[in-house]
């Protein structure tokens, strides 16, 4: 299947990540590419997280998720695909991505809404599916997310927050030390700008208080490919309304199929994750 969104499909191979997007991430656990999508891609895609977040049932059944409808371009754009394939995958390209996509969320919220999850995550000896390595120079994130942000963000009025360094900390977290603390980091970025961080790195989404305009961001959420935290639930036909690259990005999750000799790179009604 053809994409059915080819004016919004972002050209070009993947975007390799430069040393200092490694120097940063390694140190921080999380990374702002400003300005990745363009004009026409934003509006769309806005236009879609909005109806998604607000009047799901008015759109095809196959559309009512924040990866599919136009939204999907942002699976595999290569900006992402070139981060993912350093710090998840290091493996080389061919008909499959070599991570996998499990949870996607729009994040809406008008001035005065707030998120009902405090602060979450880090520490260096986190479960193996979030913790995150650097070893001989690769880096090695576990459960990944990958933040689109599709209103402007004024920093400080409610974008995600980040304690930097946290995917590495060997203590508990004083209670003191919670998303308003000023070790608690966050960015300010124009629509169509991307967040990546390790899921190991401690965060939260804010309060967001800016009148201007409210917060319309896609959260995804990617993987090894042998290793699995969320359950998708995701009904099949909203995969196989995809390309066949991107759709495999929700394959089985297992390594290789000794019975058959056959490695994990390919999606199949037999081979989707659930
Ligand atoms: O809503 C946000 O900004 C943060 C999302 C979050 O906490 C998460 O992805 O676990």
């Amino acid at each position: 299947m053809d994409s059915r969104f080819p004016h919004l499909e972002p050209a070009g191979p993947p975007v390799p990540m430069t040393e200092e997007q490694k120097f940063v991430f390694d140190l921080k656990g999380w990374l702002l590419v400003p300005n990745v999508l363009n004009e026409p891609q934003i509006a769309a895609i806005r236009e879609h997280a909005i109806r998604v977040a607000t009047d799901r049932e008015s759109l095809p059944e196959a559309d009512r998720y924040t990866l599919s409808g136009p939204a999907q371009i942002l699976l595999d754009h290569p900006v992402i695909v070139g981060i993912l394939e350093e710090i998840v995958a290091h493996n080389p390209a061919d008909d499959s991505y070599g991570f996998r996509c499990e949870n996607s969320f729009v994040a809406y919220r008008r001035a005065g809404s707030d998120v009902h999850q405090d602060a979450h995550g880090g520490g260096n000896n986190v479960s193996p599916l979030f913790s995150y390595q650097c070893k001989n120079g690769s880096i090695y994130s576990g459960l990944t997310r990958v933040v689109w942000e599709l209103n402007d963000v004024d920093e400080g009025t409610g974008g995600t927050v980040f304690l930097s360094g946290s995917h590495k900390m060997n203590f508990p977290r004083p209670a003191n030390i919670n998303r308003f603390h000023p070790l608690f980091e966050s960015y300010g970025c124009p629509a169509g700008s991307v967040v990546i961080f390790s899921e190991a790195t401690c965060h939260s989404g804010m309060p967001w208080t800016n009148e201007r305009q409210p917060r319309v961001a896609i959260l995804n959420c990617y993987s090894r490919t042998d290793t699995q935290y969320h359950k998708m639930n995701l009904p099949p036909a909203v995969v196989e309304a995809m390309p066949a690259r991107r759709r495999t990005l929700f394959r089985g999750v297992w390594d290789h199929d000794f019975q058959h000799g056959v490695p994990n790179r390919y999606y199949a009604p037999d081979n989707a994750s659930l």
